[in-house]
């Protein structure tokens, strides 16, 4: 909470409580009159510099964190709840992480200098943005096509390029259209590389390097009331470290369509969309960084459409309804080794025809009480169907006296129905109350319900190498599925409130929230095993399973304006803080992968053609961890950055060093880093996931 006391005191107390404590900035009478007598209307402008690659930076400011994974295949945690709990729109569309490690989740498809805007939506989602997802939705979408508003030809575009010291981290990237009153062509192409980076003991941090290509067309034809545009998308990424997972991506390649229509009409406004992507994924190992031989295959292609139509009905009322459709079919296979007897002389099947098909339908409605009451409410319904074909283990062969699991697994899989129908309600309800300008509550509830993916339903190996091949945690642990699993449904309780300076020199908003999981798909203990026979180290084989849970937490930010003077320019101080908890019912009561507490404060000088950024990141000690799946605990940490801008006419520079004071430090969401264990002889302990030493980075960028 932020709040200046009465002007009566002829004092201005500014209070940034961030949740550990109080910060007081006491100001003298005349500094404070200078700060109630002028008028702001710019908001802080903070300025980051355009990059290619990881599209994850520009989210990490809007409440999302981020677990570790390959260099531009971080997993997306909302308010504690991770990956395919979040929904994740591109370009409005959805794409399924196809992978069994969730290495190709839907932002790694969207280069970060194509991304023109992001939007993100915790807790109580409208039945609009959500389904499908308990924690959030995340939109991010490419330019808009944009069109000549003259007779002359339009020709417009972005070229860059940056460069990271750390891990030699560059990229190129040009944004281009051609555009008449009426029509407009774009393109978008990157190319983003990195070798593996170093902690802040200079220590290389194994297996993080990386490839990534992508390119994208966007065609676009407007008249009078509507709009066709239709994208063409094309990715490539031949190589991807994951330090923190057995495997290594050899290669994911992947091309996507989507035709978005638009039309108002007077009495309403319709957006159909339709969207394709077909991806071929591969996995092995590319770098003598992480050694092995194991090919595993995956093929995923989605297909979906959504019409939205939104009806004006009065000047209080309006009324919108949505139909969606969504399939998602899966293939994972891992052909046989050939001089290997364990992995042979048939192909392992893991899923077989998988497919998990989405039938939705929702309205909402918006109601405007009075000027300051608003209501939006809704329900969506969502009939989920999902099912696979039988499966086949690499052989039936007892080993060394042993069982052999995978082929009782296989028989007993192969043996039962594998179809599971859900249907799924959700239910939202969110007020919002603004007496003023500057004073806005937000509170409501939602029900929210995602139902399990392929890989919680239908993965059924148990022989330990089958089992740590699965799984998105970057734990080392093995992961097997479980037919029956129910959907998991989230009642959530949110509120927030923001408050505004009547000059516009300060705002903070509040936001606490409580979520109650039934049935949230986390893992219990079946058994254990011994990582390459290392019989001092053990880890957990866990089943995906039902259990309830509930997540609670606090996000503060806020941010003034400390000064502005034709001297100094705009001085801003902009801080946020969060804290977030996650607990199981039953067991173990620590959830996986909740961040510690954490804050963020910079302080951000705009002079004319600069922007000067201090920032300040700290982590609390992590010592609330997962019993289940061995979590590490992890400790405390501060990353000082710093940034300047510079721009003249079309031209923009960028410097700045990340992490300056090369702090060293282990990810609170990194998981484990299974490269290094590998590289020290596979006999030790599973240790965090270092974080990045020292960066200098620059970029330079010029529109045209
Ligand atoms: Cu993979």
């Amino acid at each position: 909470m932020s709040f200046r006391s009465s002007f009566s005191n002829k004092r201005i107390i500014f209070y940034s409580m961030l949740a550990t404590g109080l910060q007081v900035v006491l100001l003298t009478p005349s500094e404070a009159e200078g700060i109630v007598e002028e008028i702001f209307i710019t908001k802080p402008q903070q300025t980051t510099l355009t990059t290619t690659g990881d599209s994850t930076t520009l989210l990490k400011d809007k409440g999302v964190n981020f677990s570790s994974a390959g260099g531009v295949s971080q997993l997306p945690i909302i308010n504690g709840m991770n990956s395919d709990r979040v929904k994740v729109l591109i370009d409005g569309s959805e794409i399924t992480a196809a992978c069994a490690n969730h290495m190709n989740p839907p932002l790694s498809y969207m280069d970060a200098s194509r991304i023109s805007s992001t939007e993100v939506i915790s807790g109580i989602t409208p039945v609009s943005m959500g389904g499908d997802s308990i924690a959030g939705t995340i939109s991010v979408k490419s330019r808009k096509p944009i069109y000549s508003d003259s007779d002359k030809l339009l020709i417009q575009g972005t070229i860059g390029a940056n460069y990271e010291s750390n891990g030699q981290h560059h990229g190129e990237y040009l944004n281009a259209t051609v555009a008449g009153n009426n029509l407009s062509l774009g393109y978008s192409g990157s190319l983003d590389r990195s070798a593996t980076y170093r902690d802040g003991d200079g220590d290389k941090v194994l297996d993080t390097l990386y490839r990534s290509e992508s390119h994208a067309l966007t065609f676009g034809s407007k008249g009078a009331n509507q709009e066709l545009v239709i994208k063409l998308t094309h990715q490539e990424v031949p190589y991807q470290g994951f330090p923190n997972q057995y495997m290594d991506m050899v290669g994911n390649k992947s091309n996507g369509v989507i035709v978005n229509y638009l039309h108002n009409f007077s009495w309403m406004k319709l957006d159909a969309l339709f969207s394709w992507n077909d991806v071929e994924h591969e996995m092995g190992f590319f770098t003598n960084e992480k050694t092995g031989t194991m090919p595993m295959l995956t093929e995923g292609e989605d297909i979906g459409y959504v019409i939205k139509a939104e009806f004006p009905l009065s000047e209080q009322y309006t009324l919108r309804v949505g139909n969606e459709y969504h399939q998602f079919e899966l293939d994972d296979w891992w052909p046989a080794v050939p001089s290997s007897m364990m992995m042979g002389p048939d192909d392992y099947i893991n899923i077989n025809n998988g497919e998990r098909k989405r039938y939705a339908l929702w309205a909402e409605s918006e109601y405007r009480f009075n000027p300051s009451w608003t209501a939006i409410y809704g329900i969506r319904y969502e009939h989920v169907v999902t099912d696979t074909d039988d499966v086949q283990p690499y052989n039936t062969m007892s080993m060394m006296m042993n069982p052999n699991l995978d082929a009782l697994a296989a028989t007993a899989f192969n043996a039962r129905d594998h179809k599971q129908i859900d249907d799924n309600v959700d239910l939202s309800f969110i007020l919002r109350y603004q007496p003023s300008l500057e004073n806005t509550v937000e509170f409501g509830y939602s029900r929210k319900t995602r139902s399990p993916n392929l890989y919680e339903r239908y993965t059924w190996g148990r022989n330990t190498m089958a089992m740590t091949m699965i799984g998105w945690y970057g734990d080392g642990n093995g992961y097997v599925g479980d037919i029956d699993l129910d959907p998991e449904i989230a009642h959530t309780l949110s509120a927030a409130y923001t408050k505004t300076a009547p000059d516009n020199s300060w705002q903070v908003t509040i936001n606490p929230y409580f979520t109650y999981v039934d049935d949230y798909i986390d893992a219990t203990q079946i058994g254990t095993f011994n990582p390459r026979m290392v019989m001092s180290v053990t880890r957990p084989k866990l089943q995906f399973n039902n259990m309830d849970a509930e997540f609670y937490g606090l996000d503060i930010n806020g941010s003034r304006i400390l000064s502005q003077s034709e001297k100094w320019g705009t001085l801003n101080l902009a801080a946020s803080a969060s804290y977030t908890r996650g607990k199981r019912k039953d067991g173990p009561e620590d959830l996986y992968h909740i961040m510690p507490l954490n804050m963020k404060v910079a302080l951000v000088q705009s002079l004319r053609q600069w922007t000067n950024t201090v920032e300040l990141e700290w982590a609390d000690e992590k010592d609330d961890v997962d019993q289940v799946r061995l979590e590490n605990e992890t400790a405390k940490y501060t990353l000082l950055n710093i940034f300047t801008q510079y721009r003249w006419e079309g031209t923009t520079l960028n410097i700045g060093v990340r992490n300056l004071l090369d702090e060293s430090y282990d990810l609170p969401l990194g998981g484990v880093s299974l490269a290094q264990w590998r590289d020290e002889g596979m006999s030790g302990p599973f240790e965090s996931l270092h974080g990045p030493g020292r960066s200098f980075e620059m970029g330079v960028r010029y529109d045209f």
